[in-house]
């Protein structure tokens, strides 16, 4: 693990839903009953509990579905991790649909969903960067910064972890936040 700036907020290359942590970040979309990318790989490590929580989620708390920017938390199932923060990040239609904004309010309600529960470790997959077109150097910025100032201020994620799937992904991540 490559720390970023000091020891709250670091980078992994991995598959996340293998990781060791308090909770992995989903990237699921407003129906919150599964789907392709990262969505699918958690709720297929993770098993049927996942979903049953994600079925009781819809049934009370989001009966039209979850609205982009927002996060919550189930069980992790399977998963070495205890929990899946799932939120939902915007479709990129070219920046001018609030795509920032809500792409930023997925990252901070999440962090707050952890920080409430007092989780340890929080891991993130780049939200929004494949199947939705977010471009990934401006996500980066967005959630490096989301993560950043919300470490200054919250006790809890003590440990923030940004997971890529690939090399490449990992470096324009840096060199994106390396622009700031
Ligand atoms: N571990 C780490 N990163 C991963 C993994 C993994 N196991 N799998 C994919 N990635 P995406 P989105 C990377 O498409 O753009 C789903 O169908 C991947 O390389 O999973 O927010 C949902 O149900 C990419 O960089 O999420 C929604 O409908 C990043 O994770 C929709 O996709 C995010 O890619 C959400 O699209």
């Amino acid at each position: 693990m490559k720390y970023l700036t000091d020891d709250r907020i670091a980078i992994e290359i991995g598959d996340l839903t293998k990781l060791d942590v308090t909770a992995v970040v989903n990237a699921a979309n407003s129906g919150l009953l599964g789907g392709g990318g990262v969505d699918g790989a958690i709720h297929r490590a993770g098993g049927t509990e996942i979903l049953a929580e994600c079925i009781k989620i819809r049934e009370t708390i989001y009966p039209n579905g979850m609205p982009a920017g927002n996060a919550v938390v189930t069980t992790a199932g399977k998963m070495k991790a205890e929990y899946v923060i799932h939120t939902v990040g915007p479709v990129w239609h070219g920046g001018n649909s609030n795509e920032p904004e809500i792409l930023r309010n997925a990252y901070i309600n999440s962090l707050k969903a952890a920080a409430e529960k007092k989780m340890e470790s929080v891991a993130f997959p780049a939200i929004s960067t494949g199947v939705y077109r977010f471009p990934k150097n401006k996500a980066a910025r967005i959630a490096f910064s989301a993560a950043r100032e919300f470490a200054a201020k919250s006790e809890y994620p003590k440990k923030i972890i940004f997971v890529f799937f690939s090399e490449s992904d990992r470096e324009t991540f840096i060199r994106a936040i390396k622009q700031d």
